[in-house]
């Protein structure tokens, strides 16, 4: 048994005991009211799900089981999955562990590739990578374990060993679609003795002499890894887990979802907004030119990219996470410059329009000029890095509902004469 498993195994049955009990003694307790612009407006903010591995506070921004996200910077991703699944972060053993386990469960049969050599050479990578981790589905244990019968209690186990393998190929798929893609030459094979970020860029076959790009990745996989349970990923993977379809369903399900332009598709569109930026001002723009572009954006109907949440009110931690990574080691870089120019100007224009609730940046608005200064020009494939490390937020919010054994969702909808009818409209 793997040390997580063991761990889980420990902590399991009284988190489904506790979980069971506060249910059965205070289920019918109100926790929260809906208001019909919420029921019209994306349910925002209405409090009708339960997940433990984060929260977001809109005055904070993320919080892993209790710890700031700011104290967490300097963790590496596999401690951060740990301490997802289990609400503390790993000794040395037990992360050397989950690192053996990842390096055990790793290997992409070859029809994999196949089907993505398959696909069109214009294939979005968001698009490759959701098809390559679906191509999968058939070894779920998971699914076995189902069919064979198993009981409710030990769902969170095979659920388990599936997140292990899909978080183990991750990074190995995700750069053998990158090298497809961009016609990078054959795929590199894994390197054993790197950990799961320095793995992922050995795998990319990006320069990185001095491993600075190692760092950015390691950090950059920190920071995307969960957001509470409400954003467009997680909720899905999660809805779609909920059914009991397998992770490999579930997961790429959510990244479906992430693939969007609201949600983590703005890291592409980001980067693409600011090189237009530099390409019509023939490099760094003034204040007052970015403050023409921003306005030219909005009164075209489009969003600014990066900016705005629907849940944060300040700027998100994240983002100044890359911001002081962009200061210590990107200063010269005119991306990072015009990037960090963006954040002076684009909050007071934003601040102008009384419909946006929020006018600071998010987590997509700096990580993309970091990634183009190491070498990563491609910024298509910019939510293939994003999902790599969100499947360890939406994997680990699937072990724990399955452990404590929730039902299938299915909130009641309801008809616009229905709602009419009860508000006596
Ligand atoms: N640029 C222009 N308009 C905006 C922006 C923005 N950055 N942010 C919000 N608005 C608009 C929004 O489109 C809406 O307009 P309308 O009523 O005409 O549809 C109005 O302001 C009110 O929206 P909010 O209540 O402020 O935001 P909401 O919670 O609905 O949406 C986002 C949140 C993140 C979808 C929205 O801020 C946005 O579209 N931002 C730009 C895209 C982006 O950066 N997404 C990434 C989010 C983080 N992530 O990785 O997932
Ligand atoms: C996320 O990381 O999922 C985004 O910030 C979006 C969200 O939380 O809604």
């Amino acid at each position: 048994m793997s040390k997580l498993k063991d761990k889980l195994a420990g902590l399991i049955p009284a988190m489904r005991d506790d979980i069971r009990s506060f249910i059965k003694e205070h289920g019918s307790k109100e926790v929260s009211k809906v208001t019909l612009k919420q029921v019209y407006g994306g349910m925002r903010g209405v409090r009708a799900m339960v997940c433990d591995t984060s929260v977001v506070p809109p005055d904070k921004g993320l919080i892993i089981r209790g710890i700031p996200l700011k104290e967490l910077f300097e963790k590496m991703p596999e401690e951060i999955f740990w301490l997802l699944c289990t609400g503390e972060l790993p000794s040395s053993d037990e992360l050397k562990d989950l690192q053996d386990e990842y390096r055990k469960n790793g290997g992409i049969p070859d029809y994999v590739w196949k089907v993505l050599e398959a696909m069109p050479k214009d294939a979005h990578p968001m698009c490759m990578l959701d098809t390559g981790i679906l191509a999968m589905e058939g070894e779920s244990k998971f699914r076995a374990s189902y069919t064979k019968g198993a009981r409710k209690e030990e769902y969170w186990e095979s659920t388990l060993e599936d997140c292990i393998r899909i978080l183990a190929i991750l990074p190995e798929l995700a750069a053998g679609i990158y090298r497809m893609r961009y016609n990078k030459g054959p795929r590199i094979a894994p390197d054993p003795s790197l950990d799961w970020g320095a793995g992922y860029v050995h795998m990319l076959g990006v320069d990185d002499p001095d491993g600075t790009f190692a760092k950015l990745m390691r950090l950059y996989l920190t920071l995307h890894s969960d957001h509470e349970g409400g954003n467009v990923s997680a909720h899905t993977c999660h809805c779609v887990g909920s059914a009991l379809s397998d992770p490999f369903y579930a997961i790429s399900a959510g990244l479906n979802g992430l693939a969007g332009p609201l949600h983590g598709l703005a890291n592409q569109e980001c980067l693409k907004w600011v090189l237009e930026v530099m390409d019509k001002f023939g490099g760094v723009p003034t204040e007052k030119e970015l403050e023409k572009f921003a306005w030219d954006t909005l009164n075209s109907g489009k969003v600014i990219p990066g900016y705005g949440h629907a849940v944060l009110r300040i700027t998100d931690p994240r983002y100044d996470a890359f911001h002081a990574f962009g200061a210590k080691y990107c200063a010269d870089d005119p991306v990072y410059q015009t990037v960090a120019l963006v954040f002076k100007v684009v909050p007071g224009v934003l601040k102008q329009v009384k419909k946006i609730a929020d006018p600071w940046p998010n987590v997509d608005a700096g990580s993309g000029s970091l990634l183009y200064k190491f070498g990563l020009t491609e910024f298509e494939y910019y939510t293939v890095l994003f999902s790599v490390s969100r499947t360890m937020g939406m994997a680990s919010q699937l072990i724990v509902s399955r452990a404590w054994g929730e039902p299938i969702e299915r909130p009641k909808s309801s008809t616009t004469k229905w709602l009419k009818d009860q508000i006596g409209a």
